[in-house]
C-alpha cells in the first residue's frame, strides 16, 4: 500500500464529538444506628438513559466540563428517623445510538431507543447489622459514551466523489460541497422522503483514502458510524481520484478496491452488509461538457465496467498489500450524476427495495441485540432522581 505519511489531513477543530469518557460514582450508604437497629439509607445510583431529545455529547461535555457524575449519599439513621433516606440518583440523558463501555472495553449496554437505561454505578448499601451499621461506598468507575450514528444508509467513498452532492440532491440535508478533498469533516444525516411518507435516513461520512487504517486522512475514526447502517452506498467518481500531484492517480476501480481494503482492515464483517455501488459524475447532457470530456467519461466508464465484470483478475494490477482478501458484493450498480440528478429517482427506489429485501435478516439481528440489551437494563424507581441534560 502506498504510504502517504507526509500528509496529515486531520481537521484542526472537530465540531462533532462522538466519544466522551466520564467518571461516575454511586453515593455512599448512610450510617446505621446500632443502638436501635436503625438502617442507613442506600446511596443514590447513576444511570445513563436514552432520551431522543437529549443534547449531544458535545453539549454534555460543555455543560459538565469536570465530567464527573456523583450520586447523593444515603441519609444517616437517627433516633427520630431510624430509616435513613435513599441518596439522590443521577440520570444522565444521552442521544440514541450510545454504547456505554468501561475502561476494560466491556460493553455495559447500548442505548438505542427512547427510555432505554443502564445502571452504571450503584450506590453503596446503607449501614445495617450485616455491615456493622457502617454505610458502604458506592461503585466508582470511568465509562465511555460512544456514539454510533443510527442511519439506514451510510455513504462511503473517497473524498470528492460526490457523496454530499448526492445527499443534498435526495434528502433534506444541506451539506457543504466543494471541489476539493475532505470538505465533509463530520458525519451528517439527511432524511430521504418517499411519496408514501416512507423515510430513509442517509449518513454522509467524511471521505476515506488509502492508508486510513494508518490514520491517513481522517482515518478510520468515522467508520464506526457505518456499523449500524442497513446498507452501504459506495460512491466513486468515474474518473478516479488523485489527492495531489505528488500522489498516485487512482482509477475508479482502484478506489473501489482501496475502499474495500480499508473496510476489511477496519472490520471485515462490514463487507457482508448489503451494498450499492454508485458510479458518479456520469453526467447528463445538461452539464455542457466538451466533446473531449464526454469521451473521457465514456472511456473511464467502459474500462470500469470491464474491470467490474472480472474483479479478481482486475485486482491483480494493485500492489499486493492494497488488494482485499474478500471482495465486496454489490446488490446493484448504478451510474448516476449527483449534480444533474440523473438516475437518482431509480437510486432512491433501489435503496428502498434492497433495504426491504434484507429486512427479515436484519430484523432477526435486531431482535437478538434487543434481547441482549433488555437483559442489561435494570428497572428502577423514577422517583428520587436528578435528571441531567
Ligand atoms: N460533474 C459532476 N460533478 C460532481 C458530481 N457530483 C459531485 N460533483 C462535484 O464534485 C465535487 C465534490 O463533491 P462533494 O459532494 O463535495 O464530494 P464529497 O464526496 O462529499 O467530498 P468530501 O466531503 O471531500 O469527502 C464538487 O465540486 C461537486 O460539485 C456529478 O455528478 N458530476
Ligand atoms: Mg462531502
Amino acid at each position: 500500500m502506498v504510504k502517504l505519511t507526509s500528509i496529515c489531513w486531520k481537521a484542526k477543530k472537530l465540531q462533532f464529538l462522538d466519544s466522551l469518557r466520564v467518571y461516575v460514582r454511586g453515593g455512599a450508604g448512610g450510617q446505621g444506628y446500632p443502638k436501635f437497629g436503625g438502617k442507613g439509607g442506600d446511596g443514590g445510583d447513576v444511570y445513563v438513559k436514552c432520551y431522543d431529545k437529549a443534547k449531544s455529547l458535545k453539549e454534555l461535555a460543555k455543560r459538565h466540563p469536570e465530567k464527573r457524575f456523583i450520586a447523593g449519599n444515603g441519609g444517616n439513621s437517627h433516633a427520630r428517623a431510624l430509616l435513613g433516606e435513599k441518596g439522590q440518583d443521577i440520570l444522565l440523558n444521552v442521544e440514541p445510538g450510545i454504547l456505554v463501555k468501561n475502561d476494560e472495553g466491556d460493553i455495559l449496554g447500548s442505548l438505542d431507543s427512547n427510555n432505554d437505561k443502564i445502571l452504571v454505578a450503584k450506590g453503596g448499601a446503607g449501614g445495617k447489622s450485616e455491615n456493622k451499621f457502617q454505610g458502604e461506598k458506592g461503585q466508582s468507575l470511568s465509562v465511555t459514551l460512544d456514539l454510533r450514528l443510527i442511519a439506514d444508509v451510510g455513504l462511503v467513498g473517497f473524498p470528492n466523489a460526490g457523496k454530499s452532492t448526492l445527499l443534498k440532491a435526495i434528502s433534506n440535508c444541506k451539506p457543504e460541497i466543494a471541489p476539493w478533498a475532505f470538505t465533509t469533516k463530520n458525519p451528517q444525516i439527511g432524511i430521504v422522503k418517499y411519496k408514501d411518507q416512507r423515510a430513509i435516513s442517509v449518513a454522509d461520512l467524511p471521505g476515506i483514502i488509502e492508508g486510513a487504517s494508518e490514520n491517513i486522512g481522517l482515518g478510520h475514526r468515522f467508520l464506526k458510524h457505518i456499523e449500524r447502517t442497513k446498507l452501504l452506498l459506495f460512491m466513486v467518481d468515474v474518473h478516479g481520484f488523485q489527492l495531489g500531484l505528488k500522489y498516485p492517480k487512482r482509477t475508479a476501480f482502484e478506489t473501489i478496491m482501496l475502499l474495500n481494503k480499508e473496510i476489511e482492515l477496519y472490520n471485515p464483517e462490514l463487507l457482508q452488509k448489503p451494498a450499492i455501488l454508485c458510479i458518479n459524475k456520469v453526467d447528463a447532457e445538461t452539464l455542457r461538457k466538451s466533446e473531449k470530456e464526454i469521451k473521457k467519461t465514456e472511456e473511464c466508464l467502459h474500462e470500469l465496467k470491464q474491470q467490474l465484470a472480472n474483479v479478481e483478475e482486475s485486482s491483480l494490477q494493485l500492489e499486493e498489500t492494497s488488494r482485499p482478501k474478500t471482495f465486496l458484493t454489490f446488490d446493484d450498480t448504478l451510474t448516476i450524476s449527483a449534480k444533474t440528478s440523473d438516475n437518482l429517482e431509480k437510486l432512491k427506489i433501489r435503496i428502498r427495495e434492497i433495504i426491504d429485501f434484507h429486512a427479515s435478516e436484519t430484523s432477526a439481528m435486531i431482535d437478538l441485540s434487543t434481547t441482549r440489551r433488555k437483559a442489561r437494563i435494570r428497572t428502577y424507581d423514577e422517583q428520587n432522581t436528578h435528571q441531567l441534560v
